[in-house]
Order: C-alpha cells, then structure tokens, then sequence
C-alpha cells in the first residue's frame, strides 16, 4: 500500500473522536506523491475483529441481536441513536473507532439487556404483521458536542483535509468537499431519520417520511433536552391519537406539550448558532402555511399503518390497491447529506413484515428455523472517490457485525434466510457453496449446501417464479438495498462449506472473489432429511395485488436517466481536486423542486437509463415496487431483452451500465455489430467497439397506489444519493376518483 498514491485523513470533520485510521482515499492528485502514514491507534486492548467467529443470529436469546415483535396489531418500539466504541474490520486491519449506532427495545420491555460484544452490530430487528401499526419512539442521543462536534447540519459540507507527503515533507492537503455543494455534499451526520424501506404506506407526517431532519437533543450542563422521559410520555400521547384518527396530518395535532418543547429546545439552540445555521424559522413558517414542519430536534413519534390488501370494490372508483407485501425489509437512516456515512457505521435494521407467506411456509416447514442476515460494509469515514476507480479498496462485508461467521445447520435441515444487502456502495453475487479448503464448487464434489430463492425484495416469488429463476443454487445478486429469502438446505453428512461471492460496483467489471460465511453442518441429523418444497400447494399462495400490470392499464411512460459526469472529458476519473457529479435527467436533487408529479391510482412504465460507463447505478422508489419487463446491457446482450411473465417485483434494481464494448448480433453465418457504426466484431469475444457509449436500460412497471405525497426516488450507492443523485416525487390526489366512475 505504501507505494501507491495515498493520502490519509487522521482527523476528517465527520469522523468520530477516536478516527484515526485510512480513508483509503483513491484520489489521483498527479503533484502529489502521497504515502500511508499510520495514525495514532488509541486501543486500550487488542480489538476483535477477526473472521469465522459464530454467527449472531436476532432472537431473544442472550447474546442474540433483540427482536421486537408486534402485539394486538401494534409495534411499540423505542429506537435510539447513539454512539460508542466499537471495533471495525479494515482489510487485515481491525481498530477500535467511535461510531453512531441504533439500539432498542420493546416499550413494554423497557432497555432489556443488549448485547456488548464491541462488534458493529446492526439494531434491533422489527417484526410486525400486514395490517399492524407501527409506533416507533425514535430518539436520537448522539453526543455531538464530546464526539461529534462538527457534524451538526447547521452549516457546509463537510471538509476534511489529510497528511500527505509533498516534495519531501508531510504536508495538509483538502480531500474534501472540492466542486461539492450544499445540499448535495456529505453534510449533517448527527441528524438522522428512519426510511423503512420496503414499506407501502404513507410518506408523509409521520410515515415513511425520509425529508424530515431529526437532529440530536440539545445538551447543556450535562443535561439532554428533549429527555427520554418527556419523550416517552408525550409520543404516548401522538400513539393513542394515531390509533384513533390515523397518523396526523397537521402540527397542531400533535401534543401541545411537544409543539411547546420543540419550539423552545430549537430557540435554545439557535442561539448559539450563526444566524444562517438557525431552524425554527424555517420550522414556523411552514407550520404557519400548513405544512409539516422539516426540522425535528431530540426526536420524532413514527406512526403508520401497514395496509392490508382490499380489493377496490367492484364499480367503484379506484382501480388499483395495494397491499404491504409480507416479507423481508428494511430501516436505515435516510438523511440527505449523510445517509451513505450513517449506513456504514451501521445505522440499519431489518424490517420482517409477515403475513399468509409466513403461514404457509411454517404449514409447509414445522419449526422452520431462520437466520436473519443484515449485510454491512461498514467504515467511519467514506472514501467518495473510490467506487468508481478502484473496486479493490472496498470496505470488507460483514453479517451482523461479524467477518465470515459460521453458521450451524443440522444435516438434512432446511432452514430459511433472509438477507439483507445494507451495505452502502456494493453488488454482491451470490455463487456457490463450495467445501471449505478445497475451493471446488459442490456440484463436482458431492453433497453440499444448496439453495433455492423464494422471494426478492420482500415480495413472495410466484410458484412459476420459483421454478424459473428460484433453480437449486442460481446465481443471484444483490444490490445496496436488495434482499432475498432463501431456503437453505445442508447435507445429510457433516462437514464445514463456505459460501463464494463476487463483490463489484458494477455487473460489467469482473467481480472481485470473497466469502461471506461458512456453514457447519453438524449436531443431530434430522430425520427424516427436510427438502426443498416441491410441490405448487405447499408454497406461498400469491396474493392478487401482485398479479401483473397489464401493458393496456399503462396511463403514462417516462425516461429516468442515471449519468455521472466527470469532470473532465476521455479521462476514467475526475481530474485532480474535482469529484465527478452525480445527475439523474440532467440535474442534482434539489427540495424545492418536484421532478416527477404522478397521479394516484395510475399504471406507469419507466425506462430507467444508465449512461455512466462501468457503475451500475442501483434505481431505488420508496413506497411502491415495480415489476422488471425488459432489460438491455449491451455489454452481455446484443438486443434487449423481453422478461417472461410473470414478473418479479423489486424495489431496488442495479441499471446495466452504458458500454463502448457491444455484445455483437449472431446472424446466420457470423456476428455483427448491433450498432450502426460499421465496427467489425472480435471473432473470438463477439464482440465490437464503438466510439461513443451505448447506455443501458431497465424498462419496470409500477402502480402508484392508495397513498399520496411527495418521496424520493435515488440511487442506492448511499454517496451518490448523498451527493445529488435523487430526485423530489410527489404522488398527487387523482380528482377522477371523486368526480367520475
Ligand atoms: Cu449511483
């Protein structure tokens, strides 16, 4: 590494108290002839970080990560952020490093134990039912004043500086912010929300709302203001109106107690602000117009329904309803500026949302066991410039807080596993199991763990879905943001597998080879051995709100293009001191401006463009998914591909990247470039070069069902998000509901 050009960032300004080690900053600044220079190492004992330690499943078992589970079709859980000491894997490197964390509890079981293992474990695991409603008591205690003290989102972008050595001598160089501007620039780390992402509900007030900036409570003297008890009792209050009205939709709603204490704890802390990092104006005057107010201080009362599925009745005026999918989701901090550092000091949750699915599939399996994945790529400083210029600096994926855990299976057991890819910037290619030490896929060797996909992105494959693409050990990957259930099945013998992965930023590099966890199969063999399910009747029964939108029901179609921009021309990154720009249609994010206006209760379709050559960006739409129809990477197809019905739902998809190298068209004697440049094709690639590259594209499907407002759309590289790459939607009320049949 010393060799290389590399500049450290001891003490960048969004880092924690204790950051103190490489950013891995890939920059190519050409007057510089940088080295590694080691930061001080403030370890009071050798931290753990190492790989193949056992598996931490969630559960309620001690040492387990907790689980809180809905009671009576109510949620009631506290979600605190904070920040502590913990241990973080670097590649073969492990540091201990001061780091933001969600924690929590069940509000009727009030701070149970939670497990302090020093690992960087993700929060707690929500597991609610379709119909339920969700009351969550978010509090936000980051001390930013001791740990934090320039990541209060009442100025700039973020800057920071790193040691470098200029002719000779160690030297301060900026690393950051360059050409980035406010607001999209890393800014703010020590305000958060929570985006529960799968969730088909409101994302407005008190929903799935990710335009609210909750900052940490104000401390003086020792003292926090908004304190948890005070929280407690007035969002207690907000829980049992919302039980009643639904969530509110006006701040007068809300307790008067609270409207008082916000006012008052955002005065006390403007006043010791510049005058242009100051809130509660903006605050007063929305709420003076009407509108909910952006600025949270201390706190924020989440309550939302999950809606059950109802068929539009018959003659009525609304065609489309959705339902919540049952199924494996998500929460992760989600606020602009810094929802990509958040994320990597694992700021994330899974989000199990059952219903007829998980009915079906205990019917089918008795005693299923599960194993809940959250993947992390976890960092305390962001390398911003890395991803699209050197994949290999990656920062190592983890399972729950762990480098390559061992998970155990008993031979012949099925279990089912639900993974999440929280990781803020890489694709993960699931491959193999192969037998641990000899490297050889199982298929050659024998017996082995196998796996079959049952769902994508929280929503139940159909059973022809399962046939096709769900095939014992197909290839699948995930995006930032993706997820899929699995039913995993092991041997009838024992014996340790690992399972082999490809980690790239993009589909069309080659990916880089890893493991993500070993299972060991051991203990009791069941008896009988448990299978994969083979039969239609014993798999999940598919509801009909995911039945496939029809091409005639499409009201509108729009182009969404993905496209980063260099700074300079015909060069494979930005040039010295400049970063390149993320835009979606041509322009970065912007809150004063609505990009997409949709009409509620209408069928669109969306080309979804990528113009950037090697990054796949991921698409991500809060609120609805989409159904995949057609796809066209030119890299690996020479035409674009039809999907065949029916069509799987995402929420999240990874946009093929636009290529100079083209996949040549076969035609009956030889292959031909498929553009109409006249470029010969490689006899031995089939392939064919063109000067200008072909974009790639995805074509999906949506209905924008039973909510309206305004959300987001983005990319789910969570830096590209952060630094412009999103746009501002709204759904708007459709007045032939109320005016005609
Ligand atoms: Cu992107």
């Amino acid at each position: 590494m010393t060799d290389r050009k590399h500049v450290t960032t001891p003490s960048t300004h969004y880092q924690g108290k204790t950051g103190s080690r490489c950013t891995r900053v890939g920059l190519s600044l050409a007057l510089l002839l940088a080295v590694l220079i080691p930061g001080s190492l403030l370890q009071a004992q050798q931290p753990d970080c190492s790989a193949g330690r056992p598996f931490v499943n969630f559960g309620n078992n001690p040492g387990q990560i907790p689980v809180i589970t809905s009671r009576n079709g109510r949620l009631q859980a506290v979600i605190l952020l904070s920040d502590e000491d913990r241990n973080i894997a670097g590649t073969g490197t492990c540091q201990t490093q001061h780091m933001r964390y969600f924690k929590g509890w069940d509000l009727a079981n009030p701070r149970p134990a939670w497990p302090s293992t020093g690992d960087p474990i993700p929060g707690p695991a929500l597991r609610a039912r379709v119909g339920d409603l969700i009351e969550i008591t978010f509090r936000n205690e980051i001390n930013y004043k001791a740990n934090f003290p320039i990541s209060l989102d009442a100025g700039g972008c973020d800057q920071s500086t790193g040691n470098a050595i200029v002719n000779n001598k160690v030297q301060k160089v900026p690393v950051y912010p360059f050409n980035d501007t406010m607001p999209n620039c890393l800014h703010g780390s020590s305000t958060a929300n929570i985006h529960f992402h799968g969730t088909h509900t409101t994302p407005s007030t008190t929903g799935d709302n990710v335009l609210l900036f909750i900052r940490p409570a104000f401390r003086e003297g020792g003292k926090i203001e908004p304190d948890g008890e005070f929280i407690g009792r007035t969002f207690g209050e907000v829980f049992r109106w919302c039980e009643k009205n639904g969530p509110p939709t006006r701040w007068e709603q809300m307790p008067p107690a609270w409207q008082q204490e916000q006012e008052s704890v955002f005065q006390k802390l403007d006043a010791t602000l510049p005058p242009n990092s100051r809130l509660w104006h903006k605050n007063a005057e929305e709420i003076r117009q009407g509108v909910w107010p952006q600025y949270s201080i201390g706190g924020f009362p989440y309550c939302f329904r999950l809606p059950e599925y109802v068929p539009p009745p018959p003659g009525g005026k609304a065609k489309y309803a959705m339902g919540q999918a049952p199924g494996t989701h998500w929460y992760h901090a989600h606020k602009h500026g810094s929802t990509a550092l958040n994320v990597a000091n694992a700021m994330t949750g899974v989000f199990i949302i059952e219903g007829a699915y998980d009915d079906t599939l205990r019917k089918t399996y008795a005693g299923l066991e599960e194993q809940i994945m959250d993947i992390q790529q976890l960092e305390t400083s962001l390398n911003v410039l890395s991803s699209n210029q050197n994949p290999l600096v990656a920062a190592p994926l983890s399972i729950n807080g762990r480098l390559e855990p061992v998970v155990k299976m008993r031979p012949g057991q099925v279990q089912m596993w639900r993974i999440v890819n929280g990781s803020y910037r890489d694709i993960i290619a699931f491959n193999n199991f192969t037998h641990q030490g000899d490297s050889k896929p199982c298929s050659s060797t024998g017996p082995c763990v196998d796996w079959r996909q049952i769902a994508q992105d929280g929503v139940q494959f159909k059973w022809d879905n399962y046939e096709r693409v769900g095939k014992v050990d197909a290839i699948f990957a995930l995006a930032p943001g993706n997820r899929a259930d699995l039913l995993v099945r092991a041997p009838t013998s024992t014996g340790k597998y690992t399972l082999g992965i490809g980690i790239t930023p993009a589909p069309n590099q080659i990916p880089i080879p890893g493991t993500l966890l070993t299972v060991s199969v051991e203990g009791d063999p069941m008896n009988p051995p448990m299978d994969f399910i083979q039969n239609m009747q014993d798999f999940p029964e598919f509801p009909p709100f995911l039945r496939d939108i029809d091409e005639k029901d499409i009201y509108t179609r729009r182009e969404i293009v993905f496209e980063s921009h260099p700074s300079a021309p015909g060069r494979p990154g930005p040039p010295p001191g400049k970063l390149t720009i993320h835009t979606i249609n041509g322009k970065q994010f912007s809150n004063t401006q609505i990009d997409q206006a949709m009409l509620l209760d209408s069928v669109e379709e969306w080309k979804l463009v990528n113009k950037t050559q090697i990054i796949a960006h991921p698409f991500h739409i809060h609120i609805n998914p989409f159904q995949i129809t057609e796809v066209y990477n030119p890299l690996t197809m020479s035409d674009p591909q039809q999907l065949p019905a029916p069509w799987i739902w995402w929420d999240t998809i990874a946009i093929p990247p636009a290529s100079k190298t083209l996949a040549c068209r076969k035609t009956d004697s030889s292959y031909a470039c498929p553009n109409s440049s006249g470029s010969a094709c490689d006899p031995s690639k089939h392939t064919c070069t063109v000067n200008n590259p072909v974009p790639g594209y995805i074509k999906m499907r949506t209905h924008f069902a039973d909510f309206t407002g305004q959300y987001v759309l983005h990319c789910h590289i969570l830096a590209h998000e952060d630094r412009g790459m999103m746009e501002l939607i709204e759904v708007v009320p459709n007045k032939t509901l109320n005016e005609h049949d």
